[in-house]
């Protein structure tokens, strides 16, 4: 699979790939989830990133998953739902608890699994990650707690996004709803 997706990503995505799964591997066993689970979902979330926006929209076309009005305006989104199909395609992903953190691995969603915020919060303090803000307190925040974790990521996504007038998937907003109640009482 390393070799498959070395040839499929940029040489920097690759670093990230390899990032994220070394990072969901430290979170599995912080809390004492599945530790070859989470880090083939680390290796494999971002296996269609490197494709055009053609690329993905057929990818799901083909396998019958609908995309939003929203996910055809912002294409960048598409890769977690064709990167879910494709790693069972073509990297013979069968687990059903992997690749639905694939799936959900851009924009979350309310009530997730272990291994869906282990992914997605992975995916977001991994190492060689520099430009987020609060980066210090979410990485401790990842190892203590991982639902208010999840909860400040989504609450800097949307204020990022905000900033720079990007489009808000409402999905990110309602799983950020979902998550408020974790957010820490000040
Ligand atoms: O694929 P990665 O870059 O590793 O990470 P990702 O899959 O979380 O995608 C990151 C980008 O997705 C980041 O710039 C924030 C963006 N994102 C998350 N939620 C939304 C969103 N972008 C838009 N336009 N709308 C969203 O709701
Ligand atoms: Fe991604
Ligand atoms: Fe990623």
């Amino acid at each position: 699979m390393r070799k498959k997706l070395k040839k499929a990503l940029t040489k920097e995505r690759y670093e990230h790939t390899k990032g994220v799964m070394y990072t969901a591997a430290a979170l599995a066993m912080a809390y004492e989830y599945d530790i070859q689970k989470a880090m083939i979902a680390g290796l494999l979330h971002d296996c269609c990133k490197c494709m055009s926006p053609e690329e993905n929209i057929s990818i799901c076309d083909e396998h019958h998953v609908l995309l939003t009005q929203v996910e055809y305006d912002n294409p960048a989104l598409i890769h977690a739902k064709a990167g879910s199909v494709y790693a069972q395609t073509n990297y013979g992903i069968n687990d059903p608890e992997i690749l639905h953190a694939i799936r959900v691995h851009t924009t979350g969603e309310p009530d997730m699994s272990l291994l869906d915020k282990i992914l997605f919060v992975s995916d977001y303090i991994e190492p060689g990650r520099d430009k987020a803000a609060n980066l210090t307190e979410i990485r401790r925040l990842a190892f203590s707690d991982i639902n208010q974790c999840v909860a400040k990521i989504l609450y800097d996504t949307l204020h990022f996004l905000n900033q720079k007038k990007g489009v808000i998937d409402p999905q990110t907003s309602i799983t950020y709803e979902y998550y408020q109640q974790f957010m820490e009482v000040k």
